[in-house]
């Protein structure tokens, strides 16, 4: 069939000139490798997987572009001029005021929470994410979830489940008072909820309401340029704005930022810390060279201050990420076809399947995603991320939290996978979902204190 003129494909804005060969194992090479990984992806060996979509941080392929700005990287220990490059870029794309640069997203979570909370304040937001709510707790700070309920219902197909819910936060607000609320965490493309976005017409009630009060938006733009292609795509108005137009009004309507720069900004280390303020900027500029380096380069080196630079205005390409989003719902997509329950709508940066759903043989105790995860990988060396009990950890009475999400992430790096390959993952799942009532839960051995996802370890129940 002829295609209609408005809906005709998307292709990747770019062409290959490189590239990495892959490795291939036996089943049993993955049993073994598993085993000794103790159930959980993030201890295997990356030259035990074929395809791997534990995450799109720090994982995406680099342009010429970038790789020719490396060469320029200025390695001075001060006054680099790589940095001046990268806070043009972040003046010119994002418009915070002032910068700092760190080694990745949670070196700004650590230096803002340090200066933004005090003991015993609330800091509520758009559902926790891991590294970010550690770094709040470490500060003496308390997560309160501010999302609209939608977000925790994997089949709810509100267009915008990143959004807040304002009565919520006023609630927190008249319960403690407003000195009592450190500021809100406003996360673009909410992480744990699936890659959700928040709607603009949202941003602009929870800025009125804080104008308000006197409380400040932290902005976790991670995902910043993703979440302005759905409000481009499903919110009235914005169609004929570009992504590039979109970030900036999102930005403009916050008073600071943390940004993880290995998703949107397409390097593979980097992030930084910016601000409105130049009482935190100061605090900042001072705190970071304890943690990080200098202020201008902050744990980085000037040739990953570069390619973060040029990333920076490739991220807000709209090809690019019409490209990127729709390589995740091709995925999505097919999956559903094999009738696997995922998270909708697809969100942006990955395939969020629902564990609960797909094994409701297994209690939430049994690490449902955890052991879904593992199965995927020995079918297939596909490598993906429980998001569900393990991720979400203890609370500070050393009780489990038991999110309502109990999911495993295929996440897909930037500019790195073929549709054929998606074609692959789709099919590994759709053959663990046959024989699913044949999967065993897990039990924990091992657990770390912090962050257990990374490093615990577990045995086939
Ligand atoms: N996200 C991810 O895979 C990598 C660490 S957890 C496996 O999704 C948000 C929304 C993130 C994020 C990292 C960070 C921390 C902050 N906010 O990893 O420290 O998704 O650069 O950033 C990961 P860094």
């Amino acid at each position: 069939m002829i295609p209609q003129e408005k809906k005709r494909s998307w292709a990747e804005p770019y062409k290959m000139k490189m590239v990495e060969l892959l490795k291939t194992t036996n089943r049993a090479q993955r049993l073994k490798a598993i085993r000794e990984a103790g159930y959980n992806t993030f201890l295997l060996k990356s030259a035990d997987v074929y395809i791997d979509l534990l995450t799109d941080s720090g994982t995406n392929a680099m342009s010429d572009r970038q790789w020719s700005a490396f060469m320029l990287g200025d390695e001075a220990y001060a006054g680099s001029e790589s940095y001046f490059k990268l806070e043009a870029a972040i003046h010119k794309y994002y418009g915070y005021k002032y910068v700092i640069p760190t080694h990745q997203g949670r070196g700004a979570e650590n230096i803002l929470s340090q200066i933004m909370i005090k003991k015993g304040q609330y800091v509520p937001g758009n559902m926790y994410f891991t590294t970010t709510r550690v770094h709040q707790e470490l500060a003496g700070g308390i997560f309160a979830d501010i999302i609209i309920d939608e977000a925790h219902d994997p089949n709810n197909l509100h267009p915008f489940k990143g959004n807040v819910d304002l009565q919520k936060l006023d609630e927190l607000v008249k319960k403690h008072g407003a000195s009592k609320i450190a500021y809100v965490t406003l996360a673009s493309n909410v992480n744990m909820a699936g890659g959700q976005p928040f709607s603009m017409q949202n941003l602009k009630e929870l800025h009125t309401y804080t104008r308000v009060h006197g409380i400040s938006i932290i902005h976790d733009m991670t995902r910043v340029a993703e979440n302005a292609y759905f409000i481009q795509q499903r919110e009235p108005g914005y169609l004929k704005k570009t992504i590039q137009e979109i970030v900036r009004e999102i930005c403009n309507l916050t008073d600071g930022a943390t940004m993880s720069a290995k998703k949107d900004a397409l390097v593979n280390i980097g992030g930084f810390m910016a601000t409105n303020d130049p009482t935190v900027f100061e605090e900042a500029r001072n705190l970071v060279v304890v943690y990080e380096g200098l202020h201008t380069y902050g744990g980085l080196a000037g040739r990953d201050m570069e390619a973060m630079a040029v990333g920076i205005k490739e991220s807000v390409d709209d090809n690019h990420q019409r490209a990127r989003i729709g390589q995740v719902i091709y995925l999505g997509e097919k999956m559903s076809q094999y009738g696997i329950p995922i998270v909708r709508p697809i969100g942006g940066h990955g395939i969020f399947v629902d564990a609960m759903a797909f094994l409701p043989h297994l209690s939430q105790d049994q690490f449902p995603a955890q052991a879904l995860a593992a199965e995927i990988y020995l079918d297939s060396g596909v490598r993906t991320m429980e998001r569900g009990i393990v991720s979400a950890g203890r609370n500070a009475q050393g009780q489990n939290y038991y999110p309502k999400l109990e999911l495993v992430r295929f996440t897909i790096p930037r500019r790195v996978y073929t549709q054929a390959h998606m074609d692959v993952v789709a099919e590994s799942a759709a053959l663990v979902f046959q024989r699913r009532k044949r999967i065993n839960g897990l039990k924990m051995t091992y657990e770390p204190k912090y962050l257990r996802f990374f490093q615990a370890r577990f045995e086939k129940l």
